[in-house]
């Protein structure tokens, strides 16, 4: 009987074809917040090429990040860890340890290609992709550097039209077309200091963005918040940000040395910049702006030089959108939207990110599905970025280790609820002392309530009822009302920093 057995071997091939190998693009941004992408927010925008994702697709509408920070949201999904877990917990001292288990080395032992093209910021080189080229550091918008396993060159033009180009070249003529494959696709874009693309320089300039109505924020009852330095009124910088000159200047050549990416601009193309912008600045000085009038001078410039960065972006998203279909990839390729966190567009008179607060906890996430996977339309399932990992390697057909701490979407891809899915998820920031001074804290974020805990040079509590108080307030902390609330969300709390095997965590009785 047993030489009629077929050999191992010539099974493989039968339970390959048992399985679709969907390819992946997943396309990721770099501080694109829900507010300025219509798809979420149709009020100060319009995104349409963004918003055809989820028009054949669905949106994510209780998307969240695990780190509100560049380096460490990235950590997070390339191993389907928290920071705890996968060492980079903040930008100021991380460096990636490339030598881990990750979601691209896993996709490539079974059988993927791998690429990535544009921002890295993982300070060692990547591993796990079979091409990479990259930004240094957080890159240029303007006649970039990029480098790859050959070195480092400088490219001409706007940085969104490059990465998506080195997208599309990669698609078209470097990777094998008989095996399936991820393609990473990370935008600069919509990174501070939001620089236009020369030939949108005038758009938006006609817009008057509305004011969040927390705008004018006092931080009562919310000590951290009051102690950062993210305040448009007081930390957004009239040159650096605002692009504003000296009034006796007589050009952008005067900017101090921090500015001096625009050197990189050729003459032509610098003296299209200067024409816009001392136009600006000369209008600025002529208004002798002063108070609030002055810091909605300041939140005007920021939103629309941000809304004309969303522009390209949207641009090349739709044009790789488009040559994906041309080329018949569409149907058979998971098309994935997102950003490595949110962004306050005013909101409590802010902008950055880094607060678990719900405008940089949440993160867009949309996504075009492929054949054989039908769900349309809003899943409101609450997901997280250490969710990506899992996800890819069930689509690639690929085993998800038992260290991986993040749920496969691919339930509810499939049009499904488990009703055992996530009812809470957990956040933790690290990087302090930094830049914008956000103190260090996690907390858990439930359907209804969020508790946070501000810990190391302080010990504060927050507490939010985000059905009466969605923009968060009113801390309900120590509410004699709150005391069951706060008592189940604590528990809530150490039950997932046990689940993540978290060391830094509370003690407390319950
Ligand atoms: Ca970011």
């Amino acid at each position: 009987m047993k030489k009629n057995l077929l050999p191992l071997a010539a099974l493989l091939p039968l339970c390959a074809a048992a399985q679709q190998r969907y390819n992946i693009v997943y396309i990721m941004t770099d501080d694109h917040t829900a507010q300025m992408l219509s798809a979420y927010d149709s009020r100060n925008i319009q995104t349409p090429n963004l918003d055809r994702i989820a028009q054949d697709g669905v949106k994510f509408t209780r998307s969240f990040v695990a780190n509100s920070l560049s380096g460490p949201s990235r950590a997070c999904m390339l191993t389907g860890k928290h920071s705890h877990k996968n060492g980079f917990t903040n930008n100021e001292h991380g460096i990636f340890d490339g030598e881990q288990q990750t979601m691209p080395k896993l996709l490539q032992k079974a059988g993927y290609q791998t690429s990535i093209v544009g921002k890295w910021h993982l300070v060692s080189r990547p591993t796990g992709f079979d091409h990479w080229d990259i930004l240094p550091g957080q890159g240029n918008y303007y006649d970039p550097d990029f480098y790859n396993e050959k070195g480092s060159y400088k490219v001409k033009g706007y940085l969104t039209n490059i990465v998506t180009d080195k997208a599309i070249h990669w698609l078209d003529e470097e990777r094998d077309p008989n095996k399936p494959f991820a393609l990473f696709v990370h935008h600069k874009a919509c990174h501070r200091d939001w620089l236009p693309e020369l030939k949108y320089l005038h758009e938006y300039e006609d817009v008057n963005f509305p004011l969040p109505a927390n705008f004018y924020d006092d931080y009562a009852g919310r000590e951290a918040a009051g102690k950062t330095e993210m305040e448009i009124g007081k930390h957004m910088t009239l040159d650096y940000d605002c692009k504003i000159m000296p009034r006796d200047g007589k050009g952008s050549h005067l900017l101090p040395s921090y500015l001096g990416f625009l050197d990189r601009l050729n003459t032509q193309d610098r003296a299209k910049y200067d024409y816009f912008y001392d136009s600006i600045s000369v209008d600025f000085h002529k208004r002798n702006l002063t108070g609030k009038a002055l810091v909605e001078y300041k939140f005007q410039r920021y939103m629309r030089d941000y809304a004309k960065v969303v522009k390209s972006l949207d641009d090349n998203v739709g044009r790789l959108l488009d040559h994906l279909k041309a080329k018949g990839l569409l149907d058979n390729t998971l098309v994935v939207y997102t950003s490595d966190q949110g962004f306050y567009m005013g909101e409590h008179g802010w902008f950055d990110k880094r607060f678990m607060y719900e405008e940089s906890l949440n993160t867009p996430l949309l996504m075009h599905l492929p054949k054989g996977l039908s769900a349309r339309g809003e899943i409101n399932e609450m997901v997280q970025n250490i969710d990506y990992a899992p996800t890819f390697l069930e689509l690639a057909g690929a085993a998800i280790p038992n260290d991986i701490q993040g749920v496969s979407l691919v339930p509810l891809l499939k049009g499904q609820h488990p009703k055992n899915w996530r009812k809470s998820v957990y956040y933790h920031f690290y990087e302090f002392p930094a830049e914008h001074s956000v103190r260090r804290h996690y907390g858990v974020r439930g359907e209804r309530y969020k508790l946070m805990h501000f810990y190391n040079d302080n010990d504060a509590w927050e507490l939010y009822d985000l059905q009466n108080d969605p923009t968060e307030m009113h801390n309900l902390y120590g509410d004699p009302k709150m005391k069951n609330v706060t008592k189940q969300m604590k528990k809530e709390l150490l039950r997932l920093q046990k689940q993540y095997d978290d060391s830094i965590r509370f003690q407390q009785k319950l």
